[in-house]
């Protein structure tokens, strides 16, 4: 897989290793914290330096590894930050992709390798005109909003084209929002989880956001990646919505997370910076998951109260151990 240092990357390194799968995760740069940190949770991981910017790297992973499976989910991930550096997002997120299809075309695996991609809900783009009362689902109309979303979108016809050009089974998960305990700092959710901790420890006495209106489709990241592993072992290649079908707007998730604290009122603890504003929102996502339900018989096992639950509780213990 790619992307093993990342949320989703955790989350299957487990499911993959309770399944018997022998893994290996490609990491990038020089030897440093982070990689200590993953041989230290997952020393079952067999690493290969490799970069999806560097063609070479990934012929030389795909030598090493002679992979049943690949798992894309490397990515310049983060929608604000793919406004700061559109380019790298471009070379890594979408170009990436070719890359490592070409990289298992070129090594004679396109028979035998089964490659999922990490395509987004971010493609939808969330405007009136395109949007579904039901929800977005596998054939609605793309609109992205963000050099993330462009690239992304690039990436998800890159590999449909392969799919179509080489008979290679190349499957797109088109996920929306899913999160959890390893949820990077940065992303809405968790920079509100674990400030609600800091707050309720007196390591902190505010939080500071962007627009709070926007509407997401938040959902549980272990019940997402359970999903890219059951797209691979379908009997063909497809493309599939993972979703809850419920959408909810920051204001609703900090009223929860503060509620887990006990205070009834997040307002007194929340400042708005414009710093966090980008320059095109997506307004609202809503998923439809009913093919991914139907075919693959894909269920979820947390619900939204229960996502901001636990990750409350889990930024408490973790805070708690440093306070
Ligand atoms: P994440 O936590 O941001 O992880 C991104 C991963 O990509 C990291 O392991 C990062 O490695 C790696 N990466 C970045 N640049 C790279 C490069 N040049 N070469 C190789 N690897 C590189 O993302 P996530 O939340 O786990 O999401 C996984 C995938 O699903 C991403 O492609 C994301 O766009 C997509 N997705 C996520 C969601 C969601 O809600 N989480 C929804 C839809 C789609 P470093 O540690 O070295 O930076
Ligand atoms: O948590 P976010 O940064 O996630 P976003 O932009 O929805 O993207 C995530 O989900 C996508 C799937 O739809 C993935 F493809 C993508 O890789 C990523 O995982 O922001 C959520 C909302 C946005 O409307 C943002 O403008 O929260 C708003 N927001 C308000 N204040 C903030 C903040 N977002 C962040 N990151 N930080 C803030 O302070």
């Amino acid at each position: 897989m790619t992307g093993v240092t990342g949320q989703d990357g955790g989350h299957l390194a487990e499911l993959l290793h309770s399944k018997g799968y022998e893994v290996f995760g490609l990491i990038r740069g020089q030897r440093n914290a982070r990689r200590e940190a993953l041989e230290r949770e997952f020393p079952f991981v067999r690493l290969i330096e490799a970069d999806l910017t560097d063609q070479t790297s990934l012929i030389h992973a795909v030598a090493t590894s002679q992979p049943h499976e690949i798992y894309n989910l490397g990515a310049i991930s983060h929608v604000g930050y793919s406004f700061r550096n559109p380019q790298l997002t471009a070379d890594i997120t979408a170009k990436g992709v070719l890359n490592l299809l070409e990289a298992v075309r070129v090594s004679g695996l396109s028979d035998s390798t089964r490659f999922y991609q990490a395509s987004t809900s971010e493609m939808f783009g969330g405007l009136d005109y395109n949007r579904p009362g039901a929800g977005y689902n596998e054939n609605s109309l793309f609109h992205p909003r963000s050099p993330y979303g462009v690239a992304k979108l690039y990436a998800h016809w890159i590999a449909r084209n392969y799919r179509e050009s080489y008979g290679m089974f190349v499957s797109t998960g088109i996920l929306f929002n899913h999160e959890g305990e390893r949820r990077g700092l940065e992303f809405v959710t968790r920079k509100i989880t674990n400030a609600v901790a800091a707050i309720h420890l007196g390591l902190q006495d505010h939080l500071a956001l962007g627009d709070l209106w926007p509407k997401r489709d938040w959902g549980y990241a272990g019940d997402y990646v359970r999903g890219m592993w059951q797209m691979l072992q379908h009997h063909e290649p497809d493309d599939f919505v993972l979703a809850t079908g419920e959408t909810h707007s920051i204001e609703e998730f900090l009223t929860l997370a503060f509620a887990a604290i006990g205070e009834t009122d997040w307002k007194p603890y929340v400042r708005q910076d414009p710093q966090f504003r980008r320059p095109a929102e997506v307004d609202i996502l809503l998923g439809d998951p009913s093919k991914a339900e139907r075919v693959l018989g894909w269920e979820r096992t947390v619900d939204f109260p229960g996502l901001v639950s636990l990750m409350v509780q889990h930024d408490i213990q973790v805070l708690s151990r440093h306070a």
